[in-house]
């Protein structure tokens, strides 16, 4: 079911914080990299003057093709460097709540809840720099969700990085990493998505699991307004329950 608008609340904030962020820094080989050097920049919403603190701007929208990478983030692709990553290797992600520089890098997660990342592969005959990911075919690499009943993994305000391990099998080449992660709501069309996507390279010198008969997902399309993940009932918008959680999307890839 699709429900192309929303009634936006604008919520103007003249000190240039929100209780929002986004997801800049790639972490490979336990080393965090430059802000975007690896990961696509990505657009303002157009809520807020500061140019950072606009990026920080959730996305509620599943049918866009912003929801793929991010706000306009196809459009960094050119700029973006790709980094080699060893399959098998932790990789991570970590959060940027438009706070200004020095301070950044002391950002906060300000929603706990639900982080999950895919891959889709380049095609061949293609560079990644013409890949927006809207076509692709994507495979769910982890899935990082409660911890217990009333804690997420990412459960907390001081939780800056999060870290998951690409698949040792992962076949190489050139992909596509997108990380979200998000804060189900229990009101209609309010859930908080935050998106980001690295550009890398697989290198795996050892055997590559199949991806066949694997239930890819399209990013605008794969998700819903209706699933249960993602318009929480109480319970789990009241943080309980969380074991029960089934989160939207298909099953992690088993390698
Ligand atoms: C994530 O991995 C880094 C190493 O890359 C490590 O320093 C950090 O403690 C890990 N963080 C979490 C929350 O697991
Ligand atoms: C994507 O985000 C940009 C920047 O906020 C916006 O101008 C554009 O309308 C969005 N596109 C879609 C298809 O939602
Ligand atoms: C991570 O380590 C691997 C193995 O040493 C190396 O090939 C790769 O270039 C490193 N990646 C980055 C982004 O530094
Ligand atoms: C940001 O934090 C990372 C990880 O703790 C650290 O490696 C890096 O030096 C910090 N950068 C700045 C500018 O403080
Ligand atoms: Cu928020």
């Amino acid at each position: 079911m699709k429900f192309p608008t929303r009634l936006t609340v604008l919520l103007l904030n003249a000190t240039g914080t929100t209780a929002h962020y986004f997801w800049p820094w790639f972490i490979v080989n336990g080393t965090q990299f430059a802000q975007w050097k690896y990961v696509r920049d990505v657009a303002g919403a157009g809520y807020y003057s500061d140019e950072v603190v606009d990026k920080t701007e959730p996305q509620f929208d599943l049918y866009s093709t912003n929801f793929t990478c991010g706000r306009l983030a196809f459009a960094s692709a050119e700029k973006t460097e790709t980094a080699d990553v060893l399959a098998g290797s932790l990789v991570g992600f970590r959060v940027h709540e438009g706070l200004p520089e020095p301070d950044a890098n002391y950002s906060g997660l300000q929603h706990p809840g639900p982080a999950q990342a895919y891959l889709a592969r380049v095609p061949q005959a293609v560079s990644i720099k013409d890949f927006s990911g809207i076509d692709g075919e994507w495979f769910k690499i982890a899935a990082l969700l409660a911890e217990t009943d009333t804690q997420w993994v990412a459960g907390n305000y001081d939780h800056r990085v999060i870290n998951f391990t690409l698949p040792a099998t992962t076949p190489p080449g050139k992909y596509l990493l997108r990380f979200e992660q998000f804060w189900p709501s229990p009101s209609f069309l309010q859930t908080q998505f935050y998106v980001n996507c690295a550009q890398i390279n697989v290198i795996n010198h050892g055997a590559a699991g199949s991806l066949d008969g694997y239930p890819f997902a399209k990013f605008p399309g794969a998700y819903d307004y209706m699933d249960t993940g993602i318009w929480a009932g109480n319970e789990l918008g009241n943080n309980q329950g969380l074991l029960k959680y089934v989160a939207p999307g298909p099953a992690v890839w088993k390698g």
